[in-house]
């Protein structure tokens, strides 16, 4: 990208290395060079690797996005931008995401008629939950299990139809997913 000026918007950059161990192995998510300039909004650049830099290195400028130890910049956030399967690279947002209705509010609105999200994937809020947006239900269980085969029964008896997602715990890991619930 020599001097050039690129635009790099709604995407979500992560899970990217850049290889070596010499001083130019930077800019795992990211790197620019030579008087050129990316910049742009609505992005999540995450969980990329590099000896230094590890997001980016160079003349990035970003507005409204989620980038891994922050960025200056209007409306920028570093929290963890809750991917619903990273380790099997499926980058859509949870729905307890911080970067839901979190992109330039000057942003053509989500397919679903809400606030722009940050990254390549909105997270359509018109099938959350009893139809409000993000709310979660009480947690199934609380308590820890010995490893081993276990079993946890979702009563679904007084909820609606519709999509839900559920997420299980077993520290380091974490697995989330959805299930459909048909009356
Ligand atoms: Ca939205």
């Amino acid at each position: 990208m020599l001097g050039s000026e690129i635009e790099c918007s709604n995407n979500t950059i992560s899970l990217n290395h850049s290889i070596g161990t010499t001083s130019t192995a930077r800019g795992g998510g990211i790197y620019v060079f030579d008087g050129a300039h990316v910049y742009g909004g609505n992005n999540i650049l995450y969980f990329n690797e590099a000896l230094a830099d590890s997001e980016c290195y160079g003349n990035v400028t970003f507005d409204y996005s989620c980038v891994a130890g922050g960025m200056a910049g209007i409306g920028n956030i570093l929290d963890n931008p809750r991917f619903m399967d990273q380790a099997n690279f499926d980058f859509h947002l949870l729905q307890d995401s911080p970067c839901i209705d979190s992109g330039d509010p000057s942003s053509r609105l989500d397919p679903d008629s809400t606030r722009a999200d940050m990254g390549a994937f909105y997270f359509d809020q018109s099938s959350a939950v009893n139809g409000s947006a993000g709310a979660s239900l009480a947690p199934l269980q609380e308590v820890w299990y010995p490893a081993g085969s276990h079993e946890i029964v979702f009563d679904g008896s007084d909820l609606p139809s519709g999509v839900y997602l559920y997420r299980l715990t077993a520290t380091p890991t974490m697995v989330s997913g959805k299930m459909v619930l048909l009356k």
